[in-house]
């Protein structure tokens, strides 16, 4: 895995706060800096959020590295990267160090699970419904639904965080319907035959990676993992679905999928599982 590129940055996104500069081959936690002290960050925004942690204190320790169960709500606090360090009442980051401390916009101390999902097509020739070839590699070109974020305006995989208690594949369906097809937005009548379209295809997805994301929101205290479902269609069966931008995204459609693409976080790392899964071209 990549370590740490896009959550060393100079500013933390969506605000002006400045990390600490992490040298790369001072990420880890086991190569010594002594003085190492980054600033500390919280935004204001998670102030009396319900799905946000409070502040760590007496009267507020969560039960780190494991799945948590108080006052009727389920917190999962555990990782897919294996048990994570408390150091001082603080988890800390598996990956290493990215020069802040504090939850930045995270709402967990610990691991913010997300899910995300991989909605794939064969790219075809219009007029005769052949799969077409790279010239060099002489692979089958795959096509996956992207979305536009609107904020950062960066293209990414339609995905987002699972909600407490929630399955993650239940998640990564659910955030693909409301950024793709605009779901919130639809009457019950026309989200119920939606569902009917494509629950069954949706069901034969197959998880392809759980862990760790490289997302530039990500602080040595709260860091985001994600749960990747692909799901293949291998036919022409989703050609004449209805893709909408909706929730967080403000456009959507059906990308090539090269080793040249720019994504956000690391989702450049789950597109290239996804052609190596189907050995499509890359
Ligand atoms: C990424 O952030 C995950 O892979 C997921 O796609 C996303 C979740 O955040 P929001 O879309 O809710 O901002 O790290
Ligand atoms: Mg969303
Ligand atoms: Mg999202």
């Amino acid at each position: 895995t990549k370590i740490h590129s896009k959550c060393r940055g100079e500013i933390y996104p969506r605000s002006d706060q400045k990390r600490l500069i992490v040298p790369i081959d001072k990420v880890k936690w086991s190569v010594s800096w002594p003085d190492y002290n980054p600033p500390t960050y919280t935004s204001k925004s998670l102030n009396g959020q319900p799905w946000a942690d409070l502040e760590i204190s007496e009267q507020f320790s969560p039960t780190f590295n494991e799945v948590e169960r108080k006052e009727y709500v389920v917190r999962n606090r555990v990782s897919y990267m294996g048990d994570y360090q408390v150091a001082n009442g603080y988890p800390l980051n598996p990956v290493g160090r990215t020069g802040l401390k504090g939850r930045g916009v995270l709402g967990r101390w610990g691991p913010n699970h997300a899910a995300d999902f991989i909605l794939t097509r064969w790219l075809r020739d219009q007029a005769n419904g052949q799969k077409i070839l790279n010239e060099d590699t002489k692979k089958p070109i795959l096509q996956f639904v992207g979305i536009q974020r609107r904020k950062g305006d960066e293209w990414a995989i339609p995905g987002g965080m699972v909600d407490a208690g929630e399955d993650p594949t239940h998640a990564a369906q659910r955030e693909f319907l409301e950024e793709a097809m605009d779901s919130e937005n639809l009457e019950q009548k026309e989200l119920e035959d939606i569902m009917k379209l494509v629950k069954e295809m949706f069901d034969q997805g197959l998880m392809i990676y759980q862990g760790y994301v490289d997302d530039s929101r990500n602080t040595d205290n709260a860091w985001i993992e994600t749960t990747a479902i692909n799901c293949h269609a291998e036919f022409q069966e989703v050609d004449h679905w209805h893709l909408k931008a909706g929730s967080d995204a403000k456009n959507v459609a059906w990308i090539e999928i090269t080793s040249s693409l720019n994504l956000f976080a690391s989702h450049i790392d789950l597109i290239e599982a996804v052609a190596n899964r189907h050995q499509a071209h890359w």
